[in-house]
């Protein structure tokens, strides 16, 4: 059975990987290893490790076998010289409880610090930092975990010797300190001299430039937020917020306060948010936005911090006064959002397109990497929703809003000449038809976006975007969707209040 085939799936620099390598030297067995692509599986990796779909995979003859710690225990078995794992069933259970420490405690965590920011990476930073400690204890005394020499326990430790240092940098944050585990630091010295692990380490560089398990998007020595773009960056949870509680009200009956109650930070509900009536259709489409709208408050919040849910309007009289001002008089009945899809998609049409207008205008005055990945994310997915609105009114363009007696695209072209009125910065906002001298390159009548004279989207100043939203045309006045005003160093500057 030892001389049947012998086969390591790898992706090259996977710290998995080099725990089987590692093995395999010291034991003298000779393998093939196949180089795998993770971000494009060969049939052979999916079909051996058909349930994680993950590398390492150890093919021994007929047999597929994943996840490291199990392949480590495997090759033990089957080729018994230079043994790694103790004998003794205590021994044993005792290397098996601190090898799932450190896959849990450690391992874990640290893909999170590698791949996310704000507090997220921080709680996992603490994590590792605890486990450390803890693992800084059980080296205490010990020339290996294993003993006199490198064991199973080690192998699967080793990790933090090397490609600590690499996630670290990349994902920029920092654990390891040799002077607050200085016998960790010992045994990682000790550990990368033994000459199986000397000898078999993947080069630095490489890890560097190969796409690693996630990939890393801050350019290395990039700073991942600045503090200017902290005010800019919470400027639209304002927006964001509405968004939220108002899909989220009109498709489920309920919002943020049930959802995601942290999110809330203590502010107040909302006024007069409700369940739309809406078909089966747009009630799906309408709670897929809330929910994306959850996400970005977290995301924003947990990058840059933020404040509690502003006071907002979401009543009908509310809407049915923006409205009778696009219109100039008032609608009888009163524009209600909430009376059927057609109507809810036209009150929705007056929101996420000032948020990406906001976003296009906060763009250039963001310089942290995080930050500006972060806006770019919520830029993508408030234009794709804008879009989407845009796109289910433009079917209708020519039909006439029930119960009045105007049609959809008149509605648009109202609120769009209306957004441009309250901002009082030119034309920046366009119904969804528009004389062909207006339309992208000036042939077409359809607007399905709006957009400039070279087809980019506009963009807005938070001074603006409140004049919209409060309906006043002036930032320093509040009203409309926040009569108390926006929240945030920005807006309450304007307001001339804390
Ligand atoms: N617990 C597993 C972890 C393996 C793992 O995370 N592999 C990553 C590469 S570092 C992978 O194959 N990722 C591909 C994917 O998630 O699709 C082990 O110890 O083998």
């Amino acid at each position: 059975m030892n001389r049947e085939e012998v086969k390591l799936l790898g992706s090259g620099v996977s710290p998995f990987e080099w725990r089987i390598i590692w093995a395999l030297k010291l034991k003298g067995v000779e393998f093939e290893f196949i180089k795998e692509n993770i971000f494009k599986k060969s049939s052979l990796l999916l079909e051996s490790n058909p349930v994680y779909k993950m590398i390492p995979v150890f093919i021994h003859g007929q047999n597929a076998i994943a996840d490291s710690l199990i392949i480590l225990e495997y090759i033990d078995e089957t080729w018994k010289q230079n043994p790694i794992m103790p004998r003794d069933p205590h021994e044993k259970a005792y290397t098996r409880f601190w090898a799932k420490f450190s896959e849990d405690q450690l391992v874990e965590p640290s893909r999170i610090a590698f791949q996310y920011g704000g507090e997220e990476q921080a709680e996992a930073v603490k994590v590792m930092a605890d486990a450390l400690e803890i693992l800084e204890g059980e080296i205490r005394g010990k020339k290996f975990f294993g003993g006199e020499t490198m064991g199973y326990l080690d192998i699967v430790v080793g990790w933090i010797g090397y490609w600590l240092q690499f996630t670290q940098q990349v994902g920029n944050y920092k654990v390891m300190d040799s002077e607050k585990y200085p016998e960790i630091h010992l045994w990682i010295n000790r550990f990368l001299q033994v000459p199986t692990i000397e000898e078999n380490l993947p080069p630095f560089n490489e890890m560097l430039s190969i796409p690693f398990c996630p990939l890393p998007d801050c350019p290395n020595h990039a700073i991942p937020v600045y503090k200017q773009d902290i005010d800019l960056m919470q400027f639209p949870l304002n927006l964001e917020h509405l968004e939220a509680d108002f899909f989220l009200y009109s498709a489920l009956g309920y919002g943020l306060d049930k959802i995601a109650p942290y999110l809330v930070m203590g502010g107040p509900p909302p006024i007069g948010a409700q369940k739309a009536n809406l078909d089966f259709l747009t009630e799906n489409i309408i709670t897929e936005f809330g929910f994306q709208e959850v996400g970005h408050l977290r995301a924003i919040k947990s990058t840059v911090g933020g404040f509690p849910r502003p006071l907002m309007d979401l009543s009908p009289k509310n809407f049915a006064k923006l409205f009778n001002e696009a219109f100039g008089y008032e609608l009888v009945p009163p524009f209600n959002p909430y009376r059927d899809s057609l109507n809810f998609m036209l009150a929705s049409y007056v929101l996420p397109y000032v948020g990406l207008l906001g976003y296009v205008g906060t763009n250039p005055n963001i310089n942290g990497c995080v930050t500006k990945r972060l806006l770019a994310g919520l830029l993508g997915v408030e234009s794709g929703q804008d879009a989407y609105i845009r796109g289910y009114l433009y079917e209708r363009a020519n039909e006439v809003v029930f119960p009045y007696n105007y049609t959809v695209a008149e509605f648009t072209i109202r609120v769009s000449e209306l957004r441009n009125r309250l901002a009082m910065c030119g034309i920046k906002d366009e119904g969804i038809l528009v004389p062909a001298q207006l339309g992208a390159e000036n042939r077409t009548e359809s607007n399905l976006l709006s957009a400039n004279y070279n087809s980019l989207s506009y963009g807005r100043t938070p001074a603006e975007i409140l004049r919209i939203v409060y309906s006043t045309g002036d930032e320093h006045v509040p009203g409309g969707f926040f009569p108390e005003g926006a929240s945030g160093r920005i807006a309450r500057e304007l307001l001339g209040k804390p």
